[in-house]
């Protein structure tokens, strides 16, 4: 998830809070200060990743998280754009979804290092059913760039 309006932090908090509608949280990774990639000229995010255990199917968790962005006041003003929160899903164990509004994996998650650091701290093994890869192996492959920098956790 990520956020670049607001009070970030507060807002990825409300976020990881609302998230267990949907199950248990198992893990929560720390916050990231990270640099806008794709849409450049934007603030810098606060990006972190959570492990949730859950029944629900890919799509209905889907509908779970675009509700608790509706709720949290998210508007979408422009692709990719400025945002208070943004709640993705990355992997779901290793089912491959190919759906109109969802695809898992994330298809761009292997690019980025703002999810795949994050992704590495809490889940190395982690697996990307596509590529074969496991979330440490996809963050050694990145080529160097997109500045990420773990916020010390607060007391
Ligand atoms: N999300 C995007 C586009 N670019 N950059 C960073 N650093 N963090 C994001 O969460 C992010 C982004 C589209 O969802
Ligand atoms: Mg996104
Ligand atoms: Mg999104």
């Amino acid at each position: 998830m990520g956020s670049n309006l607001g009070a970030r932090s507060a807002n990825l908090r409300t976020a990881i809070e609302r998230l267990s509608v949907a199950g248990p949280i198992r893990a929560v990774s720390g916050f990231y200060e990270t640099e806008p990639v794709e849409l450049c000229d934007q603030p810098w995010f606060l990006n972190c990743v959570a492990a949730l255990e859950t029944g629900q199917s890919p799509g209905a968790l889907l509908k779970a998280l675009l509700a608790i962005e509706q709720e949290m006041g998210r508007l979408r003003m422009k692709d990719k754009g400025p945002r208070l929160i943004d709640i993705d899903i990355v992997l779901f164990g290793d089912r491959v979804v190919e759906e109109q509004g969802l695809k898992i994996p994330h298809p761009a998650m292997h690019q980025r290092r703002f999810v795949l650091e994050p992704l590495a701290e809490i889940a190395p093994e982690a697996f990307h059913p596509g590529l074969k890869k496991t979330a440490g192996e996809l963050l050694t492959a990145l080529p160097p760039g997109q500045t990420v920098r773990r916020l010390e956790p607060r007391a």
